[in-house]
This record gives structure tokens, C-alpha cells and sequence, in this order.
């Protein structure tokens, strides 16, 4: 049986809990609120991360590995348009695409950095490191932006990559938490018209960015967040 362990606010598990739904793939959801301790991460992941996916007896982590083995090993398209790309990365093309895929993913760490920071009181005005990672998402986009053509919507053409997916989480990510950073998103005009496109997608809505802050235990039907209080839930 298939099984993902995620937290609600990781951009990177939304990517692979995005993918999992565009594939039509049933699994079992183990979501986590807080952080499991190290030695129940150890147990599972020696990263001690998030999002971790088992298929049977294989288990994996890295979400950019658990989606490239679900595009190579579901191999049936559901009717979608655009489809879901065929492949993670064309043969063609090969050190392009994993260029701009690893790119992007440097993109979503920064941010999560800057995240896991501020929520430590650590803020990008107040650290060198920070704002250089700050600096960097800048500079990313506008070499993505630069990367995809106005012909096309996304990273290849005529389809939903898990290049286009993985930008869309991480850059809403950043958007929707108190990092201090500004995107200027509309100057990056590809880019702001293929994360609106992406928005409107059934399996993106299925998986939307919920709020998330400590002191979160959990959420109400609609993404409202629980917090514990004295003991007593709010
Ligand atoms: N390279 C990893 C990054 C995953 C990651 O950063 N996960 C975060 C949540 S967004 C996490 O588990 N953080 C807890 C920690 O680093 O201790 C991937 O692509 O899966």
C-alpha cells in the first residue's frame, strides 16, 4: 500500500501530494502537525524530513525523487488538460531539465530556510545569511523567468511538469507566510501566468497552503487552525 508522511505547511510534500492526486493514486495520509522527535524521524528518514513515501517495500524521501519515481512507475495519464508531463525529464533535453529542476528546488530550500528562522525569531533584516537567501530567490526567478518561453506555459511543452509544480508550491509557499520577503511576482510575467493557470487545477485546490505557526495542533474542515491554549483547544 502506498503511504506519504507529510506536514501540512511542507511545500515540498504538497508537491508530491499534488502530483499523487494529478496521477489519481490513492494513498494513506500520515500528516503531521508538529515535528515527530529525532529518533522517530531517524527511524524513517536519516534526513529527518519530510515528505517520506512508501510504495510496498520501497521507501523514499526527497520529494524530487518520490515524484520522479511516480511519473516513471504510474505511467497512465489521467484525461487533463493540459496532461501531466509524461516524464520527469526528456532524454532530448536531459541536463537542461534537471538544471532548472535543481534550481528550483535550491529555490524552495532557501525559502524554507528563511521560514524555519523566522519562526525562531531569526529575521531576514537581522541576518547576512538570510538575506543573501533572500537575494538568491530573486535571482532564480528571473533566471526561470527567462527559462520558459512565451509560446509555452511551462518548464516543456503542452503539459504540467514537475518543474512547473515544484516552482507553483514553493513560490505560493513564500507568498503565504510572514517572511519579510516580496516576490514582485507580477514582474516575472511567465511565470506569474503559469502559477495562475496552476491555482485553477483540480489537484492543486485539493491541496491548498493552510496557515500554519507553533502552537497549531490542528485544523477544522476548512484549514481554520486549532491552537492549544492551557491545555485547552482554540
Ligand atoms: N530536500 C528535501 C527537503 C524537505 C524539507 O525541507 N522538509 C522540511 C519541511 S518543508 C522538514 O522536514 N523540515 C524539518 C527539518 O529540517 O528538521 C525534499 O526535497 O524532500
Amino acid at each position: 500500500m502506498r503511504k506519504l508522511l507529510f506536514s501540512t505547511g511542507s511545500p515540498f510534500a504538497r508537491a508530491v501530494r499534488i502530483t499523487l492526486d494529478e496521477l489519481d493514486l490513492e494513498y494513506d495520509k500520515h500528516e503531521l502537525i508538529a515535528a515527530l522527535d529525532v529518533e522517530e524521524m531517524a527511524a524513517v528518514t536519516p534526513t529527518l524530513q519530510v515528505p517520506t513515501f512508501w510504495d510496498g517495500d520501497l521507501t523514499l524521501w526527497e520529494s524530487g525523487t518520490i515524484v520522479e519515481y511516480l511519473l516513471s512507475t504510474y505511467r497512465r495519464r489521467p484525461d487533463n488538460t493540459p496532461p501531466l508531463a509524461k516524464n520527469a525529464i526528456r532524454k532530448e533535453t536531459e541536463w537542461r531539465d534537471r538544471l532548472i529542476f535543481s534550481t528550483i528546488q535550491t529555490f524552495g530550500h532557501s525559502a524554507t530556510t528563511i521560514s524555519q528562522l523566522t519562526w525562531a525569531g531569526v529575521t531576514v533584516g537581522q541576518n547576512d545569511h538570510l538575506a543573501r537567501s533572500a537575494e538568491r530567490l530573486t535571482y532564480i526567478l528571473q533566471w526561470l523567468e527567462g527559462q520558459l518561453d512565451d509560446a509555452e506555459v511551462g518548464f516543456l511543452p503542452g503539459c504540467v511538469s514537475m518543474h512547473d509544480i515544484f516552482l507553483a508550491v514553493h513560490v505560493r509557499f513564500i507568498q503565504a507566510r510572514p517572511l519579510g520577503v516580496e516576490l514582485h511576482l507580477p514582474a516575472y510575467r511567465r511565470i506569474d501566468r503559469l502559477l495562475s493557470l496552476l491555482d485553477q487545477r483540480r489537484s492543486f485546490q485539493a491541496n491548498p497552503i493552510w496557515w500554519w505557526e507553533p502552537g497549531i495542533v490542528g485544523y477544522k474542515p476548512d484549514g481554520t487552525p486549532v491552537f492549544e491554549i492551557n491545555g485547552k483547544q482554540s
